[in-house]
C-alpha cells in the first residue's frame, strides 16, 4: 500500500497557531517508511517549524527528488504544493519554480543519494546561484531506496551491514555547501528535535539559499557497529557548536544569556536567530575558519552540527536577475507579449 488516508478526526483541544490551524492540518498522509526511519522525524521538525512559525501551508511549495527521502513531502504538509521531480534533479526544478513565482517558500527534500550522486551538479548550481528555497538532504550514507548502496556521503572506513569496508573518501556538503557561497548552512541529526527545529525555522526565515545536511539514519540498512551514520555514532560524536533561538519581529526579545555566550544575527526580515555558542570559538560568520573547523572535526571522527555558516549580505537569484516581482501566470498579455518594437529594443541591446 502506497498511501493511506489519515482519520480527519482530531481532539477538539488540540492548540492552535495564530492562523487558527493545529498540527494536523500541516501533515500529510500516513508514512509508508520503516518503522524508526529517520527521515519521519525531520518530516515532523518540519511540521512542528511550519506551526510554529503560522505559515500558511498554501504558500508553500514541497519540492524532491527520488528516494525514501523524496517520498517524505507525501507525508507533511498535505494542503501545500508538491512537485515530485526526476532523481537528482529537485533542484533544478525548484530554481525554475522559484524564477516563475517568487512568492512562494520553496522547501526542497533530497537524499545523499539524489543530491552527492546523480545530482551532484543540479545541487552545486543551486547552491551558487543562491535560488531562495530551504534545501534539506536527509542524509544517511545508504541508497536506503535501492536496498543500502553506500552512497557517496558514506565515510571511508565505515562498514556496511553485511561487514564491507567502504574504501572511497565521502563527500561532505555542508562543506560543499560553505564553498560554493550558501549563506545559511547548518547540519542536524534526525534524534535531536530541539535543535533540528528552530535549524529549519531559521532556514525558512532566511532570505537566500538554506542548506541543510540531517543525518538521518536508515534503520533498515545503515543502523549497526561500524556505520557513522547510526543513531549510536551520531549521538556518541555529535560535536554541537551551538543552540538556536529564533525570534520572528513579533516576539518579544529577552536577553536570559550571558552576553559572551550568546551571538544575535539579524535576518532581512527582521528574524532574530539567537546563537548560544557551544563552542567558545566557533564564530558561524567566519567561512574560512567554519570550514577549517569542520574538516577538522571530521578527520576526528565528529559530527559538527548546529548553525555553521550565516551570512545575510547578498539577495538571491531572483534579485541578481531582477525578475518581475509577482508569478508569471499573474500577467496579462500585455505583459508577457509587448510587440515587435520591445524585442526589437531588446535585440538591438545584444548587437
Ligand atoms: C535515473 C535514475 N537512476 C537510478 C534510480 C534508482 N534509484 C532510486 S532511489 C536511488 C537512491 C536513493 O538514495 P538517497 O537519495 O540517498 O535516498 P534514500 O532512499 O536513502 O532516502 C536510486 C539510485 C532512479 N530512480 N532513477
Ligand atoms: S529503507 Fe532506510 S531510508 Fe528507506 S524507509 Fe527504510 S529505514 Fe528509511
Ligand atoms: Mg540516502
Amino acid at each position: 500500500m502506497t498511501y493511506v488516508v489519515k482519520p480527519k478526526f482530531h481532539h477538539p483541544a488540540l492548540p492552535k497557531n495564530k492562523l487558527g490551524f493545529t498540527h494536523r492540518d500541516y501533515e500529510g498522509s500516513v508514512s509508508t517508511l520503516c518503522a524508526g526511519c529517520g527521515h519521519d522525524s525531520i518530516s515532523g521538525a518540519i511540521i512542528q517549524a511550519c506551526f510554529e512559525l503560522d505559515l500558511p501551508p498554501h504558500r508553500i511549495a514541497k519540492m524532491s527528488g527520488i528516494g525514501c527521502s523524496s517520498k517524505t513531502p507525501t507525508y507533511f504538509l498535505g494542503q501545500s504544493h508538491g512537485f515530485n521531480s526526476v532523481h537528482g534533479r529537485m533542484p533544478t526544478v525548484a530554481t525554475g519554480a522559484n524564477l516563475s513565482n517568487r512568492d512562494l517558500i520553496y522547501l526542497g527534500v533530497s537524499g545523499d543519494g539524489d543530491s552527492a550522486s546523480i545530482g551532484l551538479g543540479h545541487f552545486a548550481h543551486c547552491l551558487r546561484r543562491g535560488v531562495k528555497m530551504v534545501y534539506i538532504v536527509e542524509n544517511n550514507g545508504v541508497y536506503g531506496l535501492t536496498k543500502g548502496q553506500f552512497s557517496a556521503t558514506a565515510d571511508a572506513g565505515s562498514t556496511s551491514k553485511r561487514g564491507v569496508g567502504n574504501t572511497d573518501e565521502p563527500i561532505d556538503l555542508v562543506s560543499m555547501a560553505i564553498l560554493l557561497g550558501a549563506t545559511y548552512v547548518g547540519r542536524g541529526f534526525s534524534g535531536d528535535k530541539q535543535q533540528l527545529v528552530p535549524l529549519i525555522k531559521g532556514a525558512i526565515e532566511h532570505r537566500g539559499i538554506a542548506f541543510l545536511d540531517v543525518i538521518s539514519p536508515c534503520v533498515a540498512f545503515n543502523n549497526h557497529p561500524g556505520s557513522t551514520k547510526s543513531f549510536d555514532y551520531v549521538r556518541e560524536h555529535n560535536d554541537a557548536v551551538n543552540m538556536l533561538d529564533v525570534m520572528v519581529p513579533r516576539d518579544e526579545i529577552t536577553v536570559d544569556y550571558d552576553g559572551g555566550t550568546v551571538m544575535d544575527v539579524t535576518q532581512h526580515d527582521g528574524t532574530v536567530l539567537r546563537l548560544r555558542k557551544l563552542e567558545e570559538s566557533y564564530d558561524p560568520t567566519d567561512r574560512l575558519a567554519a570550514m577549517a573547523y569542520i574538516q577538522k572535526q571530521h578527520a576526528a571522527g565528529e559530527v559538527v552540527t548546529g548553525l555553521l555558516h550565516i551570512r545575510h549580505d547578498t539577495g538571491d537569484l531572483n534579485d541578481r536577475m531582477n525578475t518581475v516581482e509577482v508569478p508569471l501566470n499573474s500577467l496579462g498579455e500585455a505583459e508577457l507579449c509587448p510587440g515587435a518594437k520591445a524585442i526589437d529594443a531588446i535585440n538591438a541591446g545584444l548587437r
